[in-house]
C-alpha cells in the first residue's frame, strides 16, 4: 500500500510531457479552482505566447496568467469586458486594445509579443497584427514563473476570483523566450507549420490539472 502511494507520488512530481495536438482544454463551469498550471524558470528579455480560445462568457475574464514573485501580472492576458478591450500586460503595467470583433462561440487564435529593449508589445488577434505600444522597458521578467490557464493569479500560485475565470476551451498553447517574427505569427495563426514553442510547446506540454479540467478532442468538421 504504502509503495503504491510512493510510486503515485513519484509519478505526480516527475515530468511527463504530453502531445496535445489535436486537443483541447475544456473549462466547463465557473469555479475559482479549476485551473491548468505549468512553471518554468527562464528569464525572458522578450516573449511570445500565443493560444486558441472558445467561450461565450460576457464578463471580465482571463486568457492567460503568468506570475514571478514579484509581478503577479508579470505576463497576462485579460479580456476587459466593461471597456470592450483585450488587455496585455507585462510586468503589472498594462497595455489595451480595443475595437476587436472579439465574438462569442468561435476560436479566437490571440498572440502576444514582447521585447524589454523596446518596451513594446503587439497583440496579434484572429490574423491581425495590432499597433506596437510602449509598455515596460529595461529589465526582463526574472524568478520563478507559474503559468496558469483557466484562473487569474493577484499572487504567485494564488488570488483567484470566480468573477475572472474563463469557462470554455483553450487550445494550442505555444510560448517563447523570444519575439516571433510576423511570418512565424502568421503561420501560427493560420495554423500551417510554425516553430514550436521552445518554453510552452502543446506538442509537449508539462502541465498539472486541478480540478475540472477535461482534455478533450478538439472538434473538427465533418467531410
Ligand atoms: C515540441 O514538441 C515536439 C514533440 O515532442 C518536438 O518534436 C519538438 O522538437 C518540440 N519543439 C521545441 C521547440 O521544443
Ligand atoms: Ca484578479
Amino acid at each position: 500500500m504504502k509503495f503504491f502511494l510512493l510510486l503515485a507520488m513519484l509519478s505526480g512530481c516527475a515530468a511527463h510531457p504530453r502531445d496535445l495536438s489535436g486537443k483541447m482544454f475544456t473549462f466547463p463551469q465557473q469555479t475559482s479552482t479549476a485551473r491548468v498550471q505549468m512553471t518554468s524558470t527562464r528569464d525572458f528579455s522578450a516573449v511570445t505566447v500565443c493560444h486558441r480560445s472558445f467561450t461565450d462568457i460576457k464578463r471580465d475574464h482571463v486568457l492567460f496568467s503568468m506570475a514571478t514573485t514579484t509581478n503577479a501580472n508579470s505576463l497576462l492576458i485579460f479580456w476587459d469586458e466593461t471597456n470592450k478591450e483585450m488587455e496585455p500586460h507585462i510586468k503589472d503595467k498594462k497595455s489595451e486594445y480595443g475595437g476587436l470583433d472579439y465574438k462569442p462561440n468561435m476560436w479566437h487564435s490571440i498572440c502576444t509579443t514582447w521585447d524589454s529593449t523596446t518596451g513594446l508589445v503587439q497583440l496579434w488577434f484572429d490574423s491581425l497584427p495590432l499597433i506596437r505600444k510602449y509598455v515596460t522597458s529595461g529589465s526582463s521578467i526574472r524568478g520563478n514563473t507559474i503559468i496558469i490557464l483557466g484562473q487569474e493569479q493577484d499572487s504567485h500560485g494564488g488570488g483567484f476570483n470566480l468573477k475572472q475565470c474563463f469557462v470554455g476551451m483553450m487550445s494550442d498553447l505555444h510560448m517563447w523566450d523570444y519575439a516571433l517574427s510576423g511570418c512565424e505569427i502568421q503561420k501560427y495563426m493560420d495554423d500551417l507549420n510554425f516553430t514550436p514553442g521552445n518554453v510552452l510547446n502543446w506538442s509537449a506540454l508539462d502541465f498539472q490539472i486541478f480540478d475540472r479540467v477535461l482534455i478533450e478532442d478538439k472538434q473538427t468538421s465533418c467531410t
